[in-house]
């Protein structure tokens, strides 16, 4: 199996990788619908909704600090990894993700399109301010406050840079990944459930215009389906093998 992606994957020329919350659980970062995902504990329309935030903000802070401080200590996994030196060597042309949690940036992929946004990124709910906390270094002050942050700009409520259910996605981002997956050949989908649109086209888009579906996933999801090849391993395991196997192949000839 890791033979065949590794021979698909070397005879593309345009592949692109498109991932969700399950490169990232070898990190520690929990998934969404696994069994001890972070919905079984925290229903999705109480927290990742706009109504949820109006609702009950201070209850959306807390959650999303928590998983701040949680992803803060996260390391990028070999799957990570693997993409960026994919990317590095010329064989992965785009790194898509719906997760939020910066890891493909920490990994060194460049070319990174993030659809559901960035958890270390705030926004103001009135004017246009946003900040990066990483990059304004004031996560640390950040992540020490309590109840809802407020815009240095015009003292309305920030809130998370993230896409909630029912709002759109960055329309840039979008059209970025809609534009890489019409013209990609092969897509290499990791660690998502795919039941999540717009995102979840991704893979449907590269299928229709004739491209390969390379899918890595321990357990079956809504891309299955149209998967020419299904690898049921972690994504770090799988991925390690492939990289391996690419580097040994490149090397040797
Ligand atoms: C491993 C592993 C290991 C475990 N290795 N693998 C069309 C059809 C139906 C519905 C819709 C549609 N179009 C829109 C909708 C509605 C809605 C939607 O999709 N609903 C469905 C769920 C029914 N979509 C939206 O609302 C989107 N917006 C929109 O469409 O706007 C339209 C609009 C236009 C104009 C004006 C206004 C509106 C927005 C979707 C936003 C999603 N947001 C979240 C939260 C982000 C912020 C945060 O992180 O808090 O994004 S929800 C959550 O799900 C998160 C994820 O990115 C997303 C996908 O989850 P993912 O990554 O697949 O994770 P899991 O947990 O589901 O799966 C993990 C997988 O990993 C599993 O398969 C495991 O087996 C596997 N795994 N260990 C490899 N070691
Ligand atoms: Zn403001």
């Amino acid at each position: 199996m890791i033979g065949e992606a590794v021979k698909l994957l070397l005879r593309s020329r345009s592949a692109i990788a498109f991932t969700g919350a399950g490169i990232s659980a070898e990190s520690g970062v929990p998934t969404f619908r696994d069994p001890n995902g972070l919905w079984r504990n925290h229903k999705p329309e109480e927290l990742a909704t706009p109504e949820a935030f109006k609702r009950n903000p201070e209850l959306v802070w807390d959650f999303y600090r928590w998983r701040m401080e949680l992803i803060r200590k996260a390391r990028p996994n070999d799957a990570h990894l693997a993409l960026a030196e994919l990317e590095r060597m010329g064989i992965i042309r785009a790194v898509i993700t719906q997760n939020v949690d910066d890891l493909h940036r920490e990994a060194g992929t460049e070319n990174l399109i993030e659809l559901h946004g960035n958890i270390f990124r705030v926004k103001c709910t009135s004017c246009n301010y946003s900040e990066d906390l990483k990059k304004s270094g004031r996560l640390e002050e950040f992540l020490k406050g309590n109840g809802v942050p407020k815009c240095p700009n015009c003292g309305s409520q920030l809130r998370p840079d993230v896409v909630w259910f029912g709002e759109p996605l960055p329309k840039e981002a979008l059209e970025k990944a809609f534009e890489l997956a019409s013209k990609a050949d092969l897509v290499l989908v990791i660690g998502t459930s795919g039941v999540v649109y717009p995102a979840a086209y991704i893979p449907y888009i590269v299928k229709e215009r004739g491209g390969r579906v390379i899918e890595i996933n321990p357990k079956g999801s809504g891309i299955t389906p149209i998967a020419d090849l299904f690898i049921p391993l972690p994504a770090g395991k799988a991925m390690r093998g492939i990289l391996d196997s690419i580097k040994k192949t490149v090397e040797g000839g």
